[in-house]
């Protein structure tokens, strides 16, 4: 796919066919009420299909499916090689319909096709393969205890999980949620985000397509307030996981306690600070890993290192090579060109909200080195243009609250204390990195940095054995690696008398 160009590309996407219904019960099926929604480019506007919009009524006949599915034990009795071929045959055939999701994707959301193929896509791929490694290695325990009785602790399915997953990396964000969940023998209930609701319809015709038993997978479509907030409240939904903003996180805990005290993970947003040390070893690597930190998929991330936290003895020179070295590396384009790095915002209402941010950002007294609008011919599109802020201070809001667009604010600290302290003055946690060539400063300013991951030396890096979830208002729950799937286990104690 490598060799393919914009004019293949476009070509694929005139050829495509959109799934528009909802998946229940391993059936394409329209709403009841029969009502739907445009999904939008946001290259253009254009609609790019009337996607079946469910609602209360749709969320119950899907969790209705899901919970037949959960209690005939289709799934999880089935056995656990025979699961692990289903979900490695799954990711054997998103790999072999790359090019199809690639498309659904870059269409839908706007993130450049040459991302999709090179980050998303491998993602989803060895995300399932993780998971489907793991089906049989989990286990339970026997304890150690007094001589006249037997315990041990079973780890168990929870039952019907209920995924309610973000935008930014549709597909990819979805599997961290099913992906473990169906590994530890759950059944599932997908609501995609409404901005791009086409490619996870897909994703679940796969599962089938792999082998896997109907009603075990389904996805509804809809808007978060309706579909969302109806699986939430469900009662026969045991666990809830959900990414997105910090405020619909806190949604979740209030409809988990208005319904049936189901478990809730959340992986919400982020502020997530970049440290650059004053020993710090290769200037030029540092700069090249703080704008992928904040303008890889156009700062749609929840990780995003949007804080450039900068030693002041640093700042000139960092600046200096930030905007050059960024602004060779992400020019905003057509999404579906092979060589654009940039795509556009997810939607026009997104592209306003960053642009209000930066334009509050400047009147609180931050200083725009570069971008802060729509880039130049592209203004028909939902584009912001990679932007930096100087000059900010730790009270503005450029500091504070997340923006998801491409915009970084630079900071500057004089000593390590003043560098942690404007770190961890965030309601968020989800990530950070530091960037010193002292193994003991590294060490100390790991253990102090309030985050739920933190790099040294890099950004971003990572593998499947890496837990990915934040302290504080960034959520509770702990995405990739083994605890993860642990997560969708409950554990049961048997505890025999042998008198
Ligand atoms: O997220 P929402 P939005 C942040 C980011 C972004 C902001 C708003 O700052 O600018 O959130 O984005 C569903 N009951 N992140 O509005 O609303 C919704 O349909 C049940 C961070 O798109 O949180 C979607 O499927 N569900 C982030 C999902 O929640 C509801 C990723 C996320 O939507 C609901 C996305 C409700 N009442 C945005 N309201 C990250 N951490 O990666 C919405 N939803």
């Amino acid at each position: 796919l490598s060799s393919l160009t914009k004019a293949d590309w476009q070509v694929k996407a005139q050829a495509l066919e959109i799934k528009t219904g909802l998946f229940i019960d391993g059936c394409f099926v329209p709403s009841v009420d029969g009502n739907r929604f445009s999904t939008t480019n946001p290259v253009n506007g254009e609609v790019l299909a009337e996607m079946s919009k469910g609602s209360t009524r749709d969320i119950d006949l899907a969790v209705t499916s899901a919970q037949n599915a959960w209690r005939d034990g289709r799934w999880r009795h089935m056995p656990p090689r025979k699961r692990m071929a289903v979900l490695s045959r799954m990711a054997d055939l998103v790999e072999a319909n790359a090019a199809e999701l690639a498309v659904l994707e870059t269409l839908d959301m706007g993130k450049p096709i040459s991302d999709v193929l090179n980050i998303d896509l491998p993602e989803v791929i060895v995300t399932l393969r993780y998971f489907a490694e793991c089906i049989d290695k989990i286990e339970g325990t026997v304890t150690n205890t007094v001589k006249d009785a037997l315990h041990f602790v079973l780890q168990e399915p929870l039952g019907v999980v209920g995924a309610i997953s973000p935008w930014n990396y549709p597909m990819l964000m979805a599997t961290w949620k099913f992906a473990p969940a169906l590994a530890a023998g759950n059944c599932v209930v997908l609501k995609p985000a409404e901005q791009a609701p086409m490619s996870c319809l897909r994703l679940a015709e796969l599962f089938v397509e792999a082998g896997g038993p109907t009603g075990v997978f389904n996805v509804v479509n809809g808007f978060g307030p309706e579909a969302g907030k109806a699986l939430a409240l469900h009662n026969d939904i045991a666990k809830i996981t959900f990414t997105g903003s910090t405020a619909v996180g806190k949604l979740m805990q209030i409809y988990s306690g208005q319904s049936n005290l189901k478990r809730v993970s959340l992986e919400c947003g982020g502020k997530s600070p970049q440290i650059f040390m004053p020993d710090l070893k290769d200037l030029d690597r540092a700069v090249d890993y703080a704008f992928a930190g904040i303008y890889d998929n156009a700062g749609q991330v929840c990780n995003a290192g949007s804080r450039l936290l900068v030693h002041k003895s640093l700042q000139e020179e960092f600046s200096a090579r930030f905007e050059q070295r960024a602004l060779a590396a992400y020019q905003p384009g057509e999404p579906l060109d092979p060589v654009t790095s940039m795509g556009p915002m997810v939607s026009s209402s997104q592209q306003q909200a960053v642009l209000e941010k930066i334009g509050r950002g400047i009147s609180e007294g931050a200083r725009l080195s570069f971008g802060g609008k729509a880039p130049e011919g592209l203004e028909s599109g939902a584009y912001v243009a990679p932007t930096l802020l100087n000059s900010v201070t730790r009270d503005m809001s450029p500091a504070r609250e997340e923006i998801f667009g491409p915009v970084a604010s630079l900071i500057t600290f004089d000593t390590e204390e003043e560098a942690l302290e404007i770190a961890n003055d965030s309601i968020y946690g989800l990530a950070a990195s530091v960037w010193t060539q002292d193994v003991t400063t590294a060490h100390r300013m790991v253990k102090e940095i309030e985050a739920g991951v933190v790099w040294v030396n890099c950004f971003g890096d990572g593998d499947m054995t890496q837990p990915f979830g934040g302290y504080k208002q960034s959520g509770n729950a702990r995405d990739k690696c083994f605890a993860s799937l642990m997560s969708y286990t409950q554990s049961k104690s048997a505890w025999f008398s042998l008198e």
